[in-house]
């Protein structure tokens, strides 16, 4: 099946990989619906879900920005996986466009080109008011919950939070890589969240052939032509080493 894979791959003119946080998974970055439990910390009481959200923060910043900024450290000490660097060698090599659903800087920092983010990035705090002040962050040393100086409103992680909408600009360049793609490659999501989780079906439906990367099944599994399972890490390299 691999193989198989590979040879589609290898004969594609156009690929989009669309990825989620299994992608990062074996660089150590927990996946959205694994448990966060690090013992003792302010969050563990918490969902991700309702920490990542509008609610979560004017609920209790402290505990986000706590969340945001134990997750940046980790990622901080954590190196790209062979599947970032495979990717990000086909992002140089032959034009491979990456759709991340994650706000890590991983596949950044293997080298990739044209890295779309839907979700926006860890690596930048953005005012929460929206005056439009932003600030690059030290992911090893991350600022504490405060004030924008622009307009004294709080700084928050420059993410999309669940109930906020996506980056236009992302959203457009997604929507138009995945109208013209020959495969979509997608890598570590359960495609349980939307309007991201659309592009499958989106691309599928402007005639892509789809080949999923994941450990187990996902809400993706019935749009697939190839599903397969296993880790990213071991299976996304072998499908670009043709
Ligand atoms: C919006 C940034 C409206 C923050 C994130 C009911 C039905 C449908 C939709 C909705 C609904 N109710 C609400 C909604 C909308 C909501 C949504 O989709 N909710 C879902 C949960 C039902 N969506 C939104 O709110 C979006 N905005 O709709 O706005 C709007 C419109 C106009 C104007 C105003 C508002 C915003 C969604 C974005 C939320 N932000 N992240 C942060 O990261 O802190 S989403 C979050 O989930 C992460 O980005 C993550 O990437 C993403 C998706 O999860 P996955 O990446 O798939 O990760 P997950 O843990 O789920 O799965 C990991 C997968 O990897 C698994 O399949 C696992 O098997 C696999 N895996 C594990 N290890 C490996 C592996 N695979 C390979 N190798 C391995 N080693
Ligand atoms: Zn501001």
């Amino acid at each position: 099946m691999i193989d198989a894979a590979g040879k589609l791959i290898a004969k594609a003119d156009r690929i989009v990989a669309f990825s989620g946080a299994g992608l990062s998974a074996e660089s150590g970055i927990p996946t959205f619906r694994d448990s966060h439990a690090v013992s003792g910390a302010l969050w563990t009481k918490y969902d991700p879900m309702t920490l990542a959200s509008p609610e979560g923060f004017a609920a209790d910043p402290q505990a986000v920005i706590a969340w945001y900024n134990w997750r940046r450290r980790t990622i901080a000490a954590a190196q790209p996986n062979p599947a970032h660097q495979a990717l990000a060698a086909a992002s140089r090599n032959s034009g491979l466009v990456n759709v991340t659903q994650n706000v890590d800087d991983l596949l950044h920092r293997a080298g990739a080109q044209h890295v779309i983010q839907l979700h926006g990035s860890i690596a930048v705090d953005r005012c929460h008011g929206q005056c439009g002040h932003y600030e690059a962050i030290d992911l090893a040393n991350p600022p504490d919950l405060r004030p924008c100086v622009r307009c004294g409103e709080p700084m928050r992680p420059g993410v999309v939070w669940f109930g906020e909408s996506l980056p236009a600009d992302a959203w457009t360049a997604a929507e138009r890589a995945c109208s013209q793609c020959d495969v979509l490659l997608v890598v570590g999501t359960s495609a349980a969240v939307y309007p991201a989780a659309g592009l499958i079906n989106y691309a599928k439906s402007h005639g892509s052939r789809i080949i999923i990367v994941n450990t187990q099944p996902s809400e993706a599994s019935r749009l697939a032509d190839f599903e397969l399972i296993g880790p990213a890490g071991e299976i996304v390299p072998q499908l670009f080493d043709r």
